[in-house]
């Protein structure tokens, strides 16, 4: 984003924020963040400023989308393939049929209208994503009003305009209950990310069906990515971190060095390019970033079964081979391929758990150590740093997992975001060096950690001893990980969900709205766990993950 646009964002920002203070005192009704009235507003995650009333709406059975006014044209039609998303949820259509009671003599709501200011839609990460959501009291039904200054932003009021609505299975209507409201929101940081593994262990063969058996472990098959996508956005999470290759497997097609495919468990457990394309386009749609990982030099194993040479030895095989050219010219080529396709303005370099004892033992790489005056240490930083400037050759800013700034952090390109994972609190140190950080420690945000409670992801606060307004700036966000060793396709989704909504509402509500003890939003995540079974997402029930066994 140019600086015009950045200093555009924060003028839009500062107005709303403005706004938002001129209206909690000029409005009655302000629901409080606390004991009973608190469980009404069941919003998740919790919106920056509420206001609501008491009345009762109803939808229309042809409500619609009015554009009027907006100055974005909608030419790839995001904004009414989001509309008509919403619709089919709000109505439940894959377990409903769309035949709605008439609704006589009650006050109707026939549609929404949504005022867009950018023409613009290319998604990028520190886009706004503000906007301002009115629904109209019973007295004046008409229309609710939706303002965003992109179309990014309106999604986000899409998805909290959808849960304001709830179908009565009884008399099958759509009700808008506590009318009228004014909502005013924004996310408290830009980087709200999932991590998803598609690379781990083979214990079966998979195949690429939208219904999944037992057989389709740990590949990651296109609909279930789409799905999780899908679901990201109920809970408004923007970027989507995909581990796509690792030791285990290689299932992304590289045009470049095409051999690397080889390392895919089976020709049904890759990704082509168009695959990829698609899944990142899918995403886009949807307001939300794919950040593509490639980790080296450890965890890349599987690069080995189509260039072998990229192994240090046939018995020793990994990390990459850090004295042959050629390494760097696959990773080159790699990157390469990727900003073709993975249009996110940072790429994952990896970078942990580097074991490079390999390195040492194998007599090539022992000697041109030797021969350049390095040890292992030393030879691991020349691999992060020259695959840094490879991703910044093609144009990327990089992530890196934080092992690289525990070793040489003051090496490190000023373009590097350091991913947190390990326990040590290291964010406050990273942006101390006036380095960017992303938080996502292990024994609090790991999804595969069963153990972990969604009162525990609720909890950990990404700005934990970091006072300095600067330093806090620095601290882009926060991500969710879904490791793969021990999930696939059949799994997943409960796994995700819903302590991943947990870490979202940290990540999107403001610090001083957020709740200090998690039991008083349980009653609300419980009601949007439910939100999540309607649509047909298999969010486990709250007290099913992170659980003590039961006394025997
Ligand atoms: N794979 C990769 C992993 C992990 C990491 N990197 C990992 C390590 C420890 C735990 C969970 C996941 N499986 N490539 C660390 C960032 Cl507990």
């Amino acid at each position: 984003m140019g600086k015009m646009a950045s200093e555009a964002f924060f003028v839009v920002v500062v107005v709303a924020a403005a706004a938002a203070v001129v209206l909690a005192n000029a409005l009655p009704v302000r629901s409080e963040r606390g004991g009973v009235e608190k469980d009404e507003v069941n919003i998740w995650p919790m919106p920056a400023w509420v206001s609501h009333g008491r009345g009762h709406l109803y939808m229309s059975n042809d409500f619609v989308l009015s554009t009027e006014g907006s100055g974005y044209g909608d030419a790839s039609g995001i904004l009414k393939d989001a509309f008509h998303r919403m619709l089919a949820v709000i109505k439940l259509d894959h377990v409903v049929d769309a035949n709605f009671s008439a609704l006589h003599d009650q006050p109707l709501l026939q549609g929404l209208r949504i005022v867009i200011s950018s023409p613009k839609d290319q998604l990028q990460y520190g886009i706004d994503e503000s906007y301002k959501l009115m629904v109209p009291s019973p007295e004046k039904p008409a229309y609710a009003h939706l303002v965003a200054p992109t179309v990014y932003g309106a999604l986000h009021g899409l998805q909290t305009f959808s849960q304001l609505c709830h179908f009565n299975f009884t008399s099958r209507v759509i009700k808008v209950h506590m009318s009228p409201w004014t909502i005013i929101d924004q996310p408290r940081f830009s980087y709200r990310g999932l991590l998803i593994a598609t690379s781990k262990m083979k214990d079966g063969i998979a195949v690429k069906l939208p219904i999944f058996m037992d057989t389709s472990r740990h590949y990651l098959p296109l609909p279930v990515i789409r799905k999780v996508i899908d679901s990201m956005t109920y809970a408004k999470l923007n970027v989507l971190h995909w581990h796509i290759v690792d030791t285990e497997s290689f299932p992304l097609e590289i045009p470049s060095y095409p051999k690397l495919w080889n390392g895919a468990y089976s020709t049904s457990e890759q990704y082509s390019v168009a695959d990829a394309a698609e899944i990142v386009s899918f995403a886009q749609k949807r307001g939300i970033n794919v950040l593509a990982e490639i980790d080296v030099p450890g965890h890349a194993l599987s690069w080995g079964t189509g260039y072998p040479s990229l192994w240090p030895s046939k018995d020793c095989q990994q990390p990459l081979d850090v004295s042959n050219e050629f390494t760097f010219k696959v990773i080159d080529g790699i990157l390469s391929d990727f900003s073709k396709i993975f249009k996110f303005k940072f790429v994952h370099l990896g970078g942990d758990e580097v074991d490079t004892s390999c390195w040492t033992t194998t007599p090539h790489i022992s000697k041109w150590l030797k021969k350049n005056g390095m040890n292992e240490s030393q030879a691991y930083q020349y691999f992060v740093l020259r695959a840094q400037n490879l991703a910044l050759s093609h144009g990327y800013e990089i992530v890196n997992w934080e092992e690289t700034f525990n070793n040489f952090g003051n090496k490190l390109s000023r373009k590097t975001v350091v991913h947190n994972w390990l326990g040590g609190g290291v964010a406050q140190q990273v942006v101390a060096s006036g380095l960017r950080c992303i938080v996502s420690n292990q024994d609090k945000w790991y999804l595969d950690h069963l153990d972990t409670t969604w009162q525990e992801f609720y909890a950990n606060e990404p700005l934990t001893n970091i006072t300095n307004l600067k330093q806090q700036k620095l601290v882009i966000g926060g991500e969710v990980c879904m490791w793969g060793e021990r999930i696939d396709g059949s799994d997943i989704e409960q796994t995700i969900w819903p302590r991943a909504a947990a870490a979202a509402e940290r990540l999107w509500t403001p610090y001083d709205e957020l709740a200090k003890d998690p039991r008083q939003v349980t009653g609300r995540l419980a009601h949007f766990r439910c939100l999540l079974n309607q649509r047909g997402v298999a969010a486990a029930p709250l007290a099913g993950q992170g659980r003590a066994a039961p006394e025997a």
